[in-house]
């Protein structure tokens, strides 16, 4: 819900009460409404972060859009790779909102300045990968991103309403592939085996680092803007997926992993917190080759850019002369 100012402004004093008390109301922060500077500038660096990563994460998948072995696999695997587009432009709006430059962001992102989900410096080698990515990715995707439609700023908590309707489907059709994969050949079986070993680490490793080396979550989640802790967050992506192994008949590549009664939860391994350090500081598998797509995308897509910018030019002068005339 949108917080109104009263006619008179009030002190600094009172812009810091009143921010508070929305918060504490569980009230929304709308773009018009005053807010802390470090309030602004977290919003800023994680829903960038998110839409970089949506887009980005558009790269591993669409490399299997030739490759799809159906025209039906191919189709839905356009839409999915469509839909994380579209997710990207959602967010890079709500970025807007806060004063954000969207060039500006595309120019951050190209530069290395700003960061992207590590999970999409890995390889996708076969394409059981495409299914591992919507049970696994969209999967944790969806436990990240349910509570953040509960966020206290106003047009990320909207935007990600629909963003998690649409993971929810492409995880959906994520399993659906692996399912029809394990009713298949040894062979078929092999590779998605294969695939859960590879994507399952890199995946706990998508909530981040631990409670505890987490510089971010104290502050975010006082604000409101982030709901639960990454640790968390990762338990209930495990609790959510063992049930969904066992029915698929895959084994989950952790040793460690186990019902514990009394907690009620699974207990599971230690992800290699190096590796995510590595692949986060831009030494993973195919950050490379990730930012080089990127770069030459973006090039690429300067003519479109100038078109659109001067046709909108066009059409605000008509409208311009129709009001004169
Ligand atoms: N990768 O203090 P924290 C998707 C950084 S979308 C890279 O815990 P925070 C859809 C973090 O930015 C996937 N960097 O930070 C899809 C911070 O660096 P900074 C993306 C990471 O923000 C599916 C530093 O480490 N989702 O999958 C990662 O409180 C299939 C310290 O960390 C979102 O962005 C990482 N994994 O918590 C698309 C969701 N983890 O900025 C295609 C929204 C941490 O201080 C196909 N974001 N870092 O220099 C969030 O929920 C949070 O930002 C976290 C990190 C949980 C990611």
């Amino acid at each position: 819900m949108a917080t109104t100012h009263s006619a008179e402004a009030p002190d600094r004093d009172g812009l810091q009460e009143h921010f508070d008390a929305t918060i504490t109301r569980d009230q929304r922060i709308e773009p018009r409404d005053w807010m802390p500077d470090g309030y602004r500038k977290t919003l800023i660096r994680q829903i960038a972060q998110h839409a970089h990563s949506e887009i980005i994460g558009m790269q591993p998948e669409g490399e299997w859009i030739t490759k799809a072995p159906s025209l039906r696999r191919k189709a839905i695997l356009f839409a999915k790779v469509q839909d994380e587009a579209g997710h990207g432009l959602y967010l890079y709006s709500a970025a807007e909102t806060l004063g954000a430059d969207r060039a500006d962001l595309t120019a951050r992102l190209i530069e290395g300045r700003q960061k992207y989900s590590s999970i999409f410096n890995y390889p996708t080698l076969s394409f059981a990968d495409v299914g591992v990515i919507g049970w696994f990715v969209d999967g944790a995707a969806i436990c990240n991103q349910v509570p953040l439609c509960r966020s206290s700023y106003g047009p990320y908590a909207r935007a990600m309403v629909r963003i998690c309707k649409e993971e929810s489907f492409h995880q959906r059709q994520g399993y659906e592939l692996l399912l029809t994969m394990m009713r298949g050949t040894d062979a078929q079986r092999a590779m998605v085996q294969d695939a859960v070993d590879r994507w399952w680490w890199p995946s706990l490793m998508m909530f981040g680092p631990p409670d505890d080396a987490s510089p971010n979550s104290a502050q975010s989640m006082a604000w409101k803007i982030k709901r639960h802790s990454n640790d968390e967050l990762r338990q209930r992506f495990v609790d959510m997926t063992v049930p969904q192994a066992d029915k698929l008949g895959v084994r989950l590549p952790d040793p460690e992993l186990r019902w514990n009664e009394e907690r009620g939860r699974h207990d599971f391994g230690t992800p290699d917190w190096d590796e995510l350090k590595r692949v986060i500081t831009g030494n993973g598998p195919c950050n490379d080759r990730r930012m080089e797509r990127r770069r030459t995308a973006h090039e690429e897509g300067a003519w479109v850019r100038e078109a659109a910018t001067a046709h909108a030019a066009k059409q605000a002068a008509r409208a311009k002369d129709g009001a004169a005339a």
